[in-house]
């Protein structure tokens, strides 16, 4: 069978696949998405929640957010706990007016989709096996293979938009790309509740057995997170165990307790910092989780891949509008100046607020009293506000 061509060729039907394409639309480039997983399975998976202010700006610019508008929940300050006290970061006041927005990457997703194919959009799923070739020459090609047909696809650029288990970057020869790791001593038990929001703010406690996160989904779904250890099996855990502990360490002096509910999903989540450069060898371009994943505690994992995107598709722009690379050859160093920000964020939050095992007492000391600094100082909460709601995006 003849191969199908395209501009650009996306491996990942994520936030970073689906809105490279929706920008390529926009921009006159076609592309074809191309995904391992079903339709559902994408738009049911339940991950990220928080939206920077710069990704809602971006969705909105892209024609992409009035579902968004109506059902997100726009909240413009979060609060750290400490000793069942809370003590609130006002982020809008901190940052010129800057928030955040509550709404789910699944919803972003189903958005995305609808868009998509609203628009004629090629997306494909249930790819079988997907595999890239000639990502050195100038004219590389996807094959997806499954027990019925293979299928040939001949690209300019192929964009590596699969997730951090993906195919692509691993498809690039070794020793081409510096990868740089750190691995975190613990993991989160997260649970998706049935149960309206008892407080209309996300709450990062900090606990002396360990770290708990109070967030939400929708005004009937409560997500909430626990520290474990990386080896722990959600399913030991049972439901009253997980309401036992999530009442011990976010329970307050002024007697508020998260409201319980039926708990509809559970599982862990690993933590980690991950980065590769750059984010490209030859025609193929790696964005979002193929390229970068950070610890979950600064919220930036999905706001990165859009962030990526968005550099990608101005500069895919520029080389068929303008003839020119001179953006392509950009595309790392650009995203990575935000990677490592965020990356430096979000670890700095994870080590303030986990209890790290076997901490010696001069660290443990030294973290109180940075929690009582962000807590106390308007320059401390300024900084945090800063970099949570978002970095202005840089080109
Ligand atoms: P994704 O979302 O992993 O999408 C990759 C897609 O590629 C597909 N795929 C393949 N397709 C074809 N062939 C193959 N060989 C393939 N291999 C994989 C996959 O099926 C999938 O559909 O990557 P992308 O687009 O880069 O998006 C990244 C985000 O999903 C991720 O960074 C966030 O979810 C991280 N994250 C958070 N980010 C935030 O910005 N704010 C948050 O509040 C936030 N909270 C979180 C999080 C991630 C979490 N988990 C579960 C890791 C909370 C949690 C608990
Ligand atoms: C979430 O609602 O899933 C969530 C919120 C904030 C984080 C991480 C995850 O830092």
């Amino acid at each position: 069978m003849a191969p199908s061509e395209t501009q650009v060729g996306i491996v990942g039907a994520g936030p970073a696949g689906l809105m490279l394409s929706h920008w390529l639309h926009l921009h006159g480039i076609h592309s074809i998405v191309l995904e391992a997983k079903t339709r559902q399975h994408c738009e049911e998976r339940i991950r990220a929640g928080v939206l920077e202010q710069g990704s809602v700006d971006m969705l909105r610019s892209a024609g992409l957010a009035s579902r968004l508008d109506r059902e997100g929940m726009r909240h413009e300050g979060i609060e750290i706990g400490l000793n069942r006290e809370r003590y609130r970061i006002p982020l809008a006041e901190l940052t010129g007016g800057k928030a955040i927005t509550v709404y789910g990457q699944h919803e972003v997703i189903k958005d995305l989709i609808a868009r998509r194919l609203a628009d004629g959009g090629d997306l494909r799923f249930e790819c079988g096996e997907v595999s890239v070739h000639g990502i050195e020459g100038p004219r590389p090609s996807i094959r997806t293979v499954d027990s019925s047909s293979e299928d040939g696809f001949l690209c300019d650029f192929i964009a590596g938009c699969d997730g951090f288990h993906g195919i692509c970057r691993p498809s690039i020869p070794q020793g081409a790309l510096a990868e740089y790791e750190c691995a975190f001593p613990f993991a989160w038990l997260g649970i998706l509740a049935e149960a309206p929001p008892s407080r209309d703010e996300l709450l990062y406690m900090h606990h002396e057995r360990g770290f708990a996160l109070y967030s939400m989904r929708s005004p009937s779904l409560t997500r909430l997170y626990l520290q474990c250890r990386p080896e722990e099996d959600a399913g030991l855990w049972s439901d009253g165990q997980i309401w036992d502990e999530l009442h011990t360490r976010l329970g307050c002096a002024d007697g508020w307790r998260p409201t319980e509910g039926r708990i509809l999903q559970k599982g862990i989540t690993g933590m980690r910092g991950f980065v590769v450069e750059p984010m490209q060898f030859g025609r193929l371009f790696l964005a979002g989780d193929a390229a970068h994943i950070v610890p979950p505690t600064g919220a930036k994992g999905m706001n990165l891949a859009l962030a990526d995107v968005y550099v990608l598709a101005q500069a895919l722009r520029s080389y068929y509008h303008d003839n020119s690379t001179a953006q392509l050859e950009q595309y790392s160093a650009i995203c990575l100046r935000r990677v490592w920000k965020a990356q430096r964020f979000s670890t700095w939050m994870t080590m303030l607020l986990h209890r790290p095992e076997g901490a010696s007492p001069f660290d443990r000391r030294r973290q109180l009293a940075e929690l009582d600094y962000v807590t106390s100082s308007r320059a401390a909460a300024a900084s945090l506000a800063e970099n949570y709601v978002g970095l202005a995006m840089e080109f």
